[in-house]
């Protein structure tokens, strides 16, 4: 019994941005506890062509689909196609995003913008066009994927922090709009994980990976499968009274205030 509140077996699943990184990690965990996945790319079909090849290598069964998530035509018609063609959206993941490292006072309006598109905006533009179906069904699982900087400043990243708190708010708003319909909304928090991403702060050498190494109490980054458990449980039957929450997978972060360097 305990095992099949987690079996997504039957169920469709919508993983924005998931040709790399946390959003490919998180759809391979997805699918492979049974949903079908539909992996949503935005820069070439080549790219998402790949990633279907790698999705499938793994016996998973996975379908493509190219929209700009800030786009709010392109993103109705793709989920009207993808719900005729494939199957009424059962999961929704709202995982992709960008960053820009730039200091406040240096940043151009345009970029900062750029960020709250991509990273608060679309997360309301795809979902309002998914949970209509889902409404209908009085069924289904939005998962918005937050960040360390839903609770925390850091230098350089005020435009995603801006957008990622929005989201945690976002999240719980939709909790209260959408809860009474059997659908729950609840967030993912990832700590900091070796990704594309978090490529140019990683490097050996920068301080920053020392760094961010001594904050976290697991003494390490994330690896990107360390986040399957927690899309897997907000995406099933075992969290179906679980609503507005953030789960942070983050190796103790937001635990703890940090340490000296002599620690
Ligand atoms: C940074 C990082 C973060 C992470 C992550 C933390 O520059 O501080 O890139 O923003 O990507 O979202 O949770
Ligand atoms: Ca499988």
């Amino acid at each position: 019994m305990s095992i099949n509140l987690f079996d997504l077996s039957g169920k469709v699943a919508l993983i924005t941005g998931a040709t790399h990184g946390l959003g490919m990690a998180m759809a391979k965990g997805i699918g492979n506890a049974g949903a079908k996945i539909i992996v949503n790319g935005n820069s070439s079909q080549e790219k998402l062509d790949k990633a279907l090849a790698e999705y499938k290598a793994e016996g998973i069964d996975a379908y493509g689909s190219l929209f700009n998530v800030t786009d709010e035509n392109a993103v109705k018609e793709s989920v009207a196609k993808i719900e005729a063609e494939i199957g009424n959206i059962d999961i929704l993941v709202n995982n992709a995003g960008i960053i820009k490292r730039t200091p406040l006072v240096e940043m151009e309006v345009v970029d900062f913008k750029a960020v709250i598109d991509v990273d608060l905006v679309a997360p309301f533009i795809v979902s309002k066009h998914v949970v209509k179906g889902m409404i209908e069904r009085k069924s289904g699982k939005i998962i918005n994927i937050c960040s360390m900087m839903s609770e925390l400043g850091r230098n350089s990243v005020g435009a995603y922090a801006a957008a990622k708190g929005g989201l945690k708010m976002l999240t719980k708003n939709m909790a209260t709009e959408w809860a009474k319909y059997n659908i729950q909304t609840n967030g993912i928090g990832p700590g900091y994980f070796a990704t594309s991403q978090t490529e140019p702060i990683r490097i050996e050498g920068n301080p920053f990976n020392d760094f961010i190494v001594s904050r976290t109490p697991a003494g390490k980054w994330g690896d990107p499968d360390d986040l399957q458990g927690a899309a897997i449980f907000l995406s099933s039957k075992a969290s179906d009274f679980v609503n507005g929450q953030v789960v942070y997978v983050d190796g103790g972060i937001l635990a703890t205030i940090g340490k000296p360097a002599n620690e």
